[in-house]
């Protein structure tokens, strides 16, 4: 990681209906507030190409009142952060409503802001890490390799990762077109460097790192309020856009 804070930007997905699971433990908690799933992002030029939303089944999630009108899913160590750059109301006060495991959270459907699909499934990743972001990842699978890889796998073994395969279906969108990997940069750089399971994760920080700088640097946008304009200059637009909707927040850690 680099020497500053990193700036994220928070994605508001609201809640359109809870897996069972979640719903036992959930239910009622809210005090009637709207409920969101909140995912960091440092790409939010690529959020219109979201096609479902991971979280780590091992890790715990809390349910946290950030206003009269609103509640958010994420980690405690987010809530904190959240707490403290003054996002949630009263600024430093953190009231968890409810605590969950990720396991239960897996087949929620989420209203995907700014996406091209309105509507996607909470699925499981593997490398999701509690001392990163809000522990929710949305997932875009066009332009993040291990975003691509992990739904791949998802879709190989739907009984190993106790999903339905339905919540997997819906394909990578293209956002930005690259001129070395075309319309869908993530796949095809998996694909090039023959990566096989979320595992090979020594190869996927390298695709990692080549889609991220080919997106950036030499990336066009295909779709959206900046389409046709390059990702350098899009980005900060993208992100000024989706603030000013209410649905996205800037977060830092
Ligand atoms: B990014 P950095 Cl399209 N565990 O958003 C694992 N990964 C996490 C995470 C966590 N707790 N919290 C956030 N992330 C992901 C979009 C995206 C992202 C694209 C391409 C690349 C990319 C859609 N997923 O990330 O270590 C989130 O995925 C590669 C830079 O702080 C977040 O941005 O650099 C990124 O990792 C932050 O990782």
């Amino acid at each position: 990681e680099g020497v500053g804070p990193q700036e994220y930007t928070g994605i508001k997905l609201e809640v359109a209906e809870w897996a069972p699971a979640a719903k036992e433990v959930l239910a009622d908690k809210a005090g009637g507030r709207t409920v969101y799933f909140v995912a960091a992002t440092l790409r939010p030029e690529t959020m219109y190409g979201q096609t479902n939303c991971f979280v780590g089944t091992a890790l715990k999630y809390g349910l946290f009142a950030i206003n009269d009108k609103e509640a958010y899913i994420c980690t405690y160590r987010a809530a904190r952060n959240m707490a403290y750059q003054g996002i949630i109301t009263p600024r430093g006060h953190i009231e968890q409503l409810a605590e969950i495991e990720g396991a239960k959270l897996v087949g929620t459907r989420i209203k995907a802001a700014f996406a091209i699909n309105p509507e996607v499934y909470i699925l499981p990743m593997d490398n999701v890490l509690a001392t990163k972001g809000t522990g929710v990842v949305t997932s875009v699978p066009s332009d993040s390799p291990d975003d691509y890889q992990t739904l791949m796998d998802l879709r190989k073994k739907p009984e190993f990762y106790k999903i339905d395969p339905s919540w997997a279906a819906i394909d990578p969108v293209p956002v930005i077109s690259t001129p070395t990997y075309g319309d869908l940069t993530a796949p095809a750089i998996v694909k090039q460097l023959k990566i096989q399971s979320q595992k090979d994760t020594k190869q996927l920080a390298e695709a990692k790192e080549i889609a991220y700088k080919e997106g950036f640097y030499n990336g066009t946008m295909l779709v959206g309020e900046f389409k046709g304009e390059s990702v350098q200059e899009a980005k900060i637009k993208v992100r000024e856009s989706m603030i000013n909707s209410g649905l996205a927040f800037a977060y830092a850690e």
